[in-house]
């Protein structure tokens, strides 16, 4: 949102609109009376939703209860975490594996949740890396990322991750346009001629997930910032706002902003399929990693694949077509019917609604106003359905809520705004705390809304809670949508900058979340399934120690004959097979992190020791009433040294002669 903010914020200034100005009139006077009693969820009881949100620059995505705002948990996607020594641990390197190496962060912005029929089956999340463009999924019974496929041809990942309506496809297309990989070396002034916009079909296999670059359309070198697909009647259809169709490789904020209307791109993929199988598409050759991570042997692999499939729109004619759009769109949504497509042109001052009905009608006839890059545009009237008038300053996003309304987000004039589908009309308008960029309502995006509350994803804090330097905390904030005035209920801080989020009913996952591993499905290389497995094996300078974890203690927990210049994995196996029983684990000096291992799993902490001496090892995860005896000891002697490979847990020591001497 940074860079795009800017330019909001260049626009405000040009049009003479004071940014404090801005600021609700009523604030602190829209909150609803019962407020309190709206998002009470009693010690013990449930939240009645899921909320999945972004994490922006931290890498992660965060799960919260709604209605109360309490934080569930952290998912590291993108990103390492010592907490649980994702990233850090062997099994989960090749998570963050790129064909640039090792990344161990980026910047996540959207999520999209899978569906099946139009609606969410909470089966999947999927994230994006706006960075080094990634796409991830993460499996909602484990709440870990599972896979990361990495994209090629592509710079900034903005307009990422979104999905059909069965999940046949999750979609990602490039904010900065670039040459494609493999012809990079181009003089940036050549823009027009060499850099491409690429939009990437990812294909979701059905059973398991698993992700593959289908094809990558090769689109005119424009700006991608978001995308829905189209559903029910649109179904096959996809859509994704388009800014910088200037092509300007400087100063965007003036540049990329010279034009009256932008464009929303309609891609009619069920044509790119048939052109694939017609034999139009082309593979080139291309750089990007495969990171998937296999829940048997809790370890993950990393792949590099070398050719991707290409279709260019000019040589396949009605795969695509452009739509006008006032002006610099940024939310780009589609009704839950499917015929309505709403532009947010961020600098507009109406919304666009557009007709799916229209469109096709367009098409037909041929309705062009001219070409861009040889891609017809459809003329902006022949495919209007209408606009909202007067709706607010800097619209951004908008949900529906399923009794044919829809919400959108106002960064400018910080507010939500909602108005009827049909008729056009704005009905209700409640100020944000403040300037919200994405909002969400429970099944928003789905062709079934649950409605009920929205929430704002604010990017300005300010005042809202207590100050905490100069990095305040983020927030968002919970509204009633239930009846036709929006009310505020709830203010809720949350992690990193989160950009969109989804929510859904608990009751989707909640029963199918995973408690524990089975001990006997684990097919780890490493694994000690039980403490008679256990033992420490020299190859070389590297020492595996086969190592289990039971309340409360490890097996072995004294080991001898570790010598400097060697590289010790510890492979640990939690043998418990009780649900929230993990055990930890640390190393003295370790300059990696510890890891946390759950029931039945196996992860391996990497160690080099760097002195020699007696160095504790020790559990990390307060498992039980003798958590803090779950210890140990490894001595290090110095390189050469002839001390013997030992390892023991529970041996009784021999008498020592000097304690004889005192006892006499
Ligand atoms: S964006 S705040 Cu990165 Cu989705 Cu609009
Ligand atoms: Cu195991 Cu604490």
């Amino acid at each position: 949102m940074q860079l795009r903010s800017l330019s909001i914020f260049a626009a405000v200034a040009a049009l003479g609109i004071s940014l404090t100005g801005c600021k609700p009139k009523d604030a602190g006077s829209a909150i609803a009376s019962d407020a309190a009693e709206k998002v009470y969820v009693a010690p013990g009881k449930h939240d009645e939703f899921y909320n999945f949100l972004s994490g922006g620059f931290n890498g992660q995505m965060s799960v919260y209860g709604i209605p109360s705002g309490r934080m569930l948990k952290i998912i590291p996607v993108f990103s390492v975490f010592p907490e649980n020594g994702w990233g850090y641990s062997e099994e989960t390197k090749p998570m963050l594996n790129t064909s640039h190496g090792f990344i161990p962060w980026d910047d996540l912005h959207h999520i999209s949740l899978s569906q099946t029929k139009g609606e969410h089956d909470g089966r999947w999340a999927f994230g994006n890396a706006n960075n080094t463009p990634r796409v991830a999924r993460i499996s909602l019974s484990t709440f870990r990322t599972e896979e990361i496929l990495e994209l090629p041809n592509s710079g900034g990942n903005h307009s990422s991750p979104f999905i059909t309506e069965n999940t046949e496809y999750v979609v990602a297309s490039t904010r900065f346009s670039v040459p494609p990989d493999n012809q990079g070396d181009v003089p940036i002034s050549t823009f027009k001629k060499n850099f491409k916009g690429y939009i990437s079909f990812i294909s979701v296999e059905p059973k398991t997930g698993r992700l593959s670059i289908k094809f990558q359309l090769k689109m005119p070198g424009i700006s991608f910032d978001l995308a829905r697909a189209g559903k029910g009647k649109s179904h096959g259809w996809f859509f994704f706002s388009c800014y910088n169709t200037e092509q300007a490789s400087t100063l965007l904020e003036v540049n990329a902003s010279q034009k009256d209307k932008d464009f929303i791109l309609a891609v009619n993929w069920k044509k790119a399929e048939e052109y694939l199988k017609q034999g139009k598409g082309k593979i080139v050759p291309a750089k990007y990693a495969h990171n998937v991570y296999d829940e048997s042997t809790h370890s993950a692999n990393s792949t590099i694949i070398n050719e991707v499939m290409t279709l260019d729109p000019k040589e396949c004619p009605d795969l695509v077509y452009f739509m006008p759009c006032p002006k610099s769109p940024h939310g780009c949504d589609v009704d839950p019917t499917g015929e309505f497509i709403v532009g947010s042109g961020k600098l507009a001052a109406v919304i666009p609604v557009f007709s799916f009905d229209k469109i096709l009608k367009a098409i037909a006839s041929k309705s062009y106003d001219g070409n861009f890059d040889g891609i017809p545009v459809l003329k902006y009237e022949s495919v209007l359905y209408g606009e909202v008038q007067k709706p607010g300053l800097g619209p951004l996003h908008t949900e529906f809520d399923g009794r044919g309304n829809a919400i959108t987000s106002f960064f400018v004039s910080s507010e939500l705004v909602k108005w009827n589908i049909k008729d056009l009309k704005v009905l209700d308008r409640v100020p944000t705390y403040y300037s919200p960029g994405h909002l969400s309502i429970p099944g928003g995006p789905t062709s079934k809304p649950h409605g009920k509350y929205v929430i704002a994803y604010n990017k300005i804090t300010k005042d809202r809670y207590l100050p905490t330097g100069p990095e305040l905390a983020q927030s968002a904030q919970l509204y009633d949508i239930s009846g036709d005035k929006m009310k505020l209920l709830l203010d809720f801080p949350t992690v990193g900058e989160p950009h969109y989020a989804e929510a859904i009913p608990a009751a989707l996952i909640e029963k199918n979340s995973k408690k524990i591993f089975k001990i006997e499905d684990n097919h780890h290389k490493y694994a000690a399934k039980g403490e008679k497995e256990a033992k420490v094996v020299r190859e070389g300078n590297k020492v595996h120690v086969y190592m289990t974890a039971i309340r409360s203690h490890f097996t072995p927990d004294n080991i001898e004959g570790i010598r400097l210049g060697d590289e010790v994995y510890f492979h640990l196996t939690n043998l418990e097979q009780d649900w929230d029983v993990p055990h930890g684990f640390a190393v003295k000096g370790s300059n990696n992190a510890e890891i946390l291992i759950m029931p039945g799993e196996t992860q391996t902490l990497k160690w080099v020791p760097d002195r020699v001496g007696i160095v504790p090892i020790y559990c990390t995860d307060f498992c039980s009433a003798l958590h803090q005896e779950m210890q140990g000891y490894v001595r290090v002697s110095p390189a050469g040294s002839t001390v013997p490979l030992t390892f023991s847990t529970g041996k009784v020591n021999p008498p020592d002669p000097a304690d004889k001497v005192v006892k006499k």
